[in-house]
């Protein structure tokens, strides 16, 4: 072997140990770009503790209540134009919110976009005081008009004199509800989704009903953009993989010559 080639094949041993530090680089960096978009996240939770407390509105109505985390908008919708929407003591906390007068269909509605997410988990807290409703629907849609009920045909929500008081400092846990949504596929990676919660109570009352702690979580699924880029590296270790052979053709070809 002359000098010529002792020169070259420790410029070719160079040259791989140079790729082969591009390659661990690509799967250093990218597989943490992968993993780092997903698992369980929040898609929105409202507290309505500040900045984000309720007005007091006296309407039918009261709408663009932002989530403490995440994004969407909540609001309250009434048939009495005197009902009163306010803030009031929440589930072991400051604040929730409150409004009298409910008749049947009145409702509480929640508007998120899920997409880059699946499998939805649904948790609040609500509480009557001893004449507000006590059975409500729980329904979702994706188009705002056609709304489909989930789980039980109904469930309770307990009045202050049937263990369902709250203080400021201590959440009551015989007033929260749980629903998991995973199975429900067309609420994922959907850009409008909207839950509502309405009083099938079929009398009118003067009596308030709370919300608090409403939480939608889910399992974060990576974007398409970390996706692309993930399919990049794959192909440019691919790449790595396949050059050295060429290398070895270009310096059997040296060689020959
Ligand atoms: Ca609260």
């Amino acid at each position: 072997m002359d000098g010529l080639s002792i020169d070259f094949a420790a410029h070719e041993v160079l040259i791989r140990a140079t790729k082969f530090m591009r390659v661990i680089r690509f799967l250093l960096v990218f597989p943490v770009l992968f993993i780092s978009t997903a698992g369980a996240a929040t898609v929105a939770l409202w507290t309505f503790e500040s900045p984000n407390v309720p007005s007091t509105i006296t309407g039918t109505t009261i709408s663009g209540l932002a989530p403490n985390s995440g994004s969407g908008t909540a609001s309250g919708v009434h048939a009495d134009t005197t009902t009163v929407f306010s803030s009031a003591i929440g589930n072991g906390s400051a604040n929730s919110l409150s409004a009298n007068r409910w008749a049947e269909g009145d409702y509480w509605e929640f508007h998120v976009g899920t997409v880059g997410f699946v499998d939805l988990q649904l948790s609040f807290a609500q509480r009557s005081d001893n004449t507000g409703p006590t059975n409500f629907t729980l329904a979702y849609s994706l188009d705002h008009t056609t709304f489909t009920t989930i789980g039980p045909s109904f469930f309770q929500v307990r009045a202050d004199n049937s263990g369902g008081a709250w203080n400021s400092s201590t959440p009551n846990a015989n007033t929260s509800q749980t629903f998991n949504l995973s199975a429900i596929n067309v609420l994922e990676n959907a850009p409008d989704v909207y839950f509502r919660l309405t009083s099938i109570f079929a009398n009118p009352t003067a009596g308030t009903s709370r919300i608090d702690n409403f939480s939608i979580t889910a399992t974060a699924v990576p974007e398409p953009a970390s996706v692309a880029l993930v399919a990049l590296a794959s192909l440019a270790i691919g790449r790595r993989k396949r050059k050295p052979r060429n290398t070895r053709n270009t310096r059997k070809g040296n060689e020959k010559n």
